[in-house]
């Protein structure tokens, strides 16, 4: 049984997306025997517009001879639970830092990329296969919703040219309209404000780089209504060091809340730039997570 999962601590959009479309691509190429499932929680990422399509995840399984293919994820320590290194044959990601570990794994298929989407790379190879048959109306909006949210409306400078091709070819293919982002993105708000604190801790990342506070939150919203740094501090008051990452689709900032022992000096040495008022930074660019973790990766930290 081939089993098409992700990370263990949550699903976004851009996993679940890719799963359901890789595991179609698969079965149109003649696999039988395969499946997409997770153990993990959905975010906010995946509101019921997108459950209301007509695809769906598998129900999780495991047993004997199970092969895994890891989308969205690279990091040994972030699969699915039910992974073990010896069942993997594939993985499909576009997180940076251990494009190295793998290759000492020659036996596994890698293609890791640094680019907005994983959406996009499985809609590459739907198209590079000849099978655009998969891509009707919803599974276009799947990938779309992949696409849009992983590079915040194609708007992160993390969004490559193959993303906005993805993004056209997916449109039109699927004969979707050019407002459907508008449709998407209200979609994901309204759940996020029905248990905001919920939809922060389902979508932290705990991992310590380089200059970075060891625990990161993204949330990417129409207005900012939601926080501020007392809020913020509640949310997080478990964590000695942490980081809120807020990026606002109306004026293309990221606002970065954050609180702990030295995490503003570290903040501004790695951004260059002052704090205005104690606990936020402000940066004046779309900045997603994983490209503040790249960031953080490629500077050598203080005393080093
Ligand atoms: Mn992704």
């Amino acid at each position: 049984m081939l089993i098409i999962t992700s990370g263990r601590k949550y699903l976004d959009i851009d996993a679940y997306a890719s799963m359901i479309a890789y595991r179609e691509l698969l079965k149109a190429q003649g696999n039988v025997n395969v499946t997409a499932s997770t153990t993990a929680p959905f975010n906010q990422s995946v509101p019921p517009l997108v459950l209301d399509l007509g695809y769906s995840l598998d129900e999780p399984i495991e047993g004997e001879n199970s092969r895994y293919i890891l989308l969205d994820v690279s990091n040994p320590d972030f699969f699915d639970k039910r992974v073990t290194p010896s069942e993997i044959i594939e993985i499909i990601d576009h997180h940076t830092g251990f494009e190295q570990y793998w290759t000492n794994y020659p036996n596994i298929k890698t293609q890791i990329e640094f680019i907005g989407s994983v959406c996009t790379l499985i809609y590459e190879r739907i198209i590079q296969s000849g099978h655009t048959e998969i891509l009707d109306t919803d599974m276009c909006k799947l990938l779309i919703a992949g696409i849009l949210d992983n590079t915040l409306n194609l708007k992160a400078s993390i969004a490559t040219d193959r993303d906005r091709n993805a993004y056209h070819g997916l449109l039109k293919l699927g004969n979707v309209s050019e407002n459907f982002y508008k449709e998407y993105f209200s979609a994901c708000e309204a759940g996020i404000m029905k248990d905001f604190e919920k939809a922060v801790k389902d979508d932290l990342k705990i991992e310590k780089v380089g200059m970075l506070p060891e625990v990161i939150g993204q949330m990417i919203v129409l207005n900012l209504d939601n926080f501020n740094h007392e809020k913020m501090k509640e949310i997080f008051a478990d964590y000695p060091e942490w980081m809120m990452n807020v990026i606002l689709l109306e004026d293309g900032k990221s606002y970065i809340y954050f609180g702990g022992d030295g995490v503003k000096q570290r903040l501004e040495q790695l951004f260059d730039k002052k704090c205005k008022n104690d606990g936020l930074l402000i940066i004046d660019k779309f900045l997603l997570r994983k490209q503040i973790m790249k960031k953080a990766r490629d500077v050598r930290p203080i005393g080093c």
